[in-house]
């Protein structure tokens, strides 16, 4: 057994399932292993984008990592972006990259680059392998690494000469991390919080937004007044009919201090501090009121729903009634095509346990509200705030779902950046629809441009926030790539497709006029 083949083996027996790849020269023999053993199924993204997002988007699903392949420094320099949203997100990830032989790098050969200092930024784990009797171990440290609570992303650097020469076999991969409990210090401080009766936030995040961790949390509302909300942004929500709704911290400024002006506490169930997703001019960096107190019931890495389980009962509030959202889908909206007229439809026609992924951006903003009372669903957004995540994303929650509908709502720019993920849907068959916003324009930058007090802005900086000059046709590019599409001009038209979509299995597209 070669280096590669003992990786491979060692993958599959520590249960990761799928890789997500885009290889190279540097990568074959480990292409080669992969075909070899049995329980990897492997799913080629056209671009490493696709692979890294798809590797998050199968993590937040499946609650474990996936492996990808990347091909060295530029390889994995292109599936960065997505690595930084999969990382603010938690997610596990293992990033195998490929490296020249160790004997052919002092040549400078021309992939020559240095592949730690690009994997550093989004890794919390990273090693080269220095020879092939090292991989199995360094891979099975990979995927403890990559399972540590909450989830970080390992890579695993494989020059070409560790695949190819002969290993000893495969390495035992040590059982999963649990989170460690919180401290007893922390539940009786958000217990005397709580029980003081001052405005209080329990601000959630992580696994405390999945429906056993919401419905401590609305218990223990319940019983002393205080408020329950999610960060703006979140990895994955379990919400709708049934679920107790947490409320989003508002992404525009002045509407977020709006909403927090009144609390004096803060009960943080792995979440942060509220701030503000970029500095304006004479507007606060930090959200909360000036004087308001955080208090730390968990920390990111800890239980958070073992930490509520023990809050509620040191409360009294296990038996509290927490205030549930009814099932109660709106009905769709007929006439003409607006913001508003979309979320209604889409809360109506949301499936029962759909996924949703939302990079919806500005048409999107309102989406929350009428989704509250739809068909129970998943509800997953972008952490990092690097555009190009909901299609890819979207390919891995469907690799990692297969049975259930995964909805991706996107912005036409958004679109653009990992737009190739619609062909790896078609190629493997996932039940994705994508819902495109064609504003033809960065609307939201447009806001920004205000927001920053930009001044005097002519027709050159306007042109750098506008799609149109061709038209971009998302129709005949999804076609292009093998996934059926139709473009829609009326909300009629739009629940018609939707419906259909949402109902007919494999991928499929929905160009929305705007
Ligand atoms: C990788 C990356 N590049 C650039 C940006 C800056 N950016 C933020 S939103 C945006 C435009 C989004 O446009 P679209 O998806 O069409 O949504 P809209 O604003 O029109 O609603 C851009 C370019 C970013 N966030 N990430």
């Amino acid at each position: 057994m070669n280096g590669a083949e003992s990786l491979v083996r060692t993958l599959v027996a520590g249960g990761v399932e799928v890789c997500f790849t885009n290889p190279g020269t540097s990568e074959m023999h480990f292409v080669a292993a992969l075909d070899r053993v049995e329980g990897m199924r492997c799913v080629l993204g056209l671009f490493e984008g696709v692979v890294t997002g798809a590797a998050d988007g199968y993590a937040r699903m499946a609650d474990k990592p996936a492996a990808t392949l990347l091909h060295l420094g530029p390889g994995l320099g292109n599936g960065l972006a997505n690595l930084h949203n999969a990382q603010r997100a938690a997610s596990p990830i293992i990033n195998i990259v490929g490296d020249h032989a160790t004997y052919h790098r002092k040549h400078d050969a021309p992939l020559t680059s240095d592949i730690e200092t690009v994997a550093r930024s989004v890794s919390g784990w990273m090693r080269t392998s220095p020879d092939a009797r090292s991989v199995a171990e360094d891979g099975a440290a990979a995927i403890a690494a990559a399972r540590t609570p909450p989830g970080q992303i390992a890579t695993l650097i494989l020059p070409a000469d560790t695949a190819w020469k002969e290993a000893d076999g495969i390495a035992a991969v040590a059982s999963g991390a649990q989170p460690p409990p919180v401290a007893t210090e922390a539940v009786a401080e958000a217990a005397r919080v709580l029980r003081s009766g001052e405005p209080t936030l329990i601000l959630l995040a992580g696994r405390a937004l999945r429906e056993r961790g919401l419905d401590l949390a609305g218990r223990i509302a319940a019983k002393t007044g205080a408020k329950v909300m999610g960060q703006t942004f979140n990895a994955r929500m379990e919400r709708g009919g049934g679920r107790v709704a947490a409320e989003r911290i508002p992404y525009p400024v002045d509407q977020a201090v709006g909403i927090l002006k009144d609390f004096r506490h803060y009960v943080l169930v792995g979440a942060k501090p509220p701030v503000a997703f970029f500095a304006y001019p004479d507007k606060p960096s930090l959200l909360a009121a000036e004087g308001a107190a955080m208090h730390v019931l968990a920390r990111p890495g800890e239980d958070l729903v073992h930490a509520l389980e023990w809050l509620a009962d040191e409360l009294g509030a296990r038996q509290a009634t927490p205030a549930a959202a009814a099932l109660a889908p709106p009905t769709p909206a007929l006439g003409r095509i607006t913001t508003e007229a979309l979320g209604h439809s889409i809360g109506a026609l949301i499936p029962d346990n759909a996924i949703i992924i939302d990079e919806a951006i500005t048409t999107g903003r309102g989406f929350f509200a009428p989704t509250r009372t739809s068909r129970p669903h998943d509800w997953i957004q972008n952490m990092g705030g690097s555009i190009g995540f909901a299609l890819p994303q979207a390919t891995g929650a469907a690799i990692a779902c297969p049975d259930r509908r995964v909805i991706a709502l996107e912005g036409d720019g958004s679109a653009m950046y990992t737009v190739q993920a619609l062909w790896t849907q078609a190629r493997e068959s996932l039940n994705v629809t994508t819902v495109v916003f064609a504003n033809r324009a960065y609307a939201v930058l447009r806001y920004e441009l205000a927001n920053v007090g930009a001044q005097n802005v002519g027709r050159k900086a306007l042109d750098m926030l506008d799609l149109g000059r061709p038209d971009l046709d998302f129709v005949m590019l999804a076609r292009a790539m093998g996934v059926p599409a139709h473009r829609v001009e009326s909300m009629e038209e739009f629940n018609a497709r939707f419906a259909d979509a949402v109902a007919t299995a494999g991928p499929n597209l929905i160009e929305v006029a705007l």
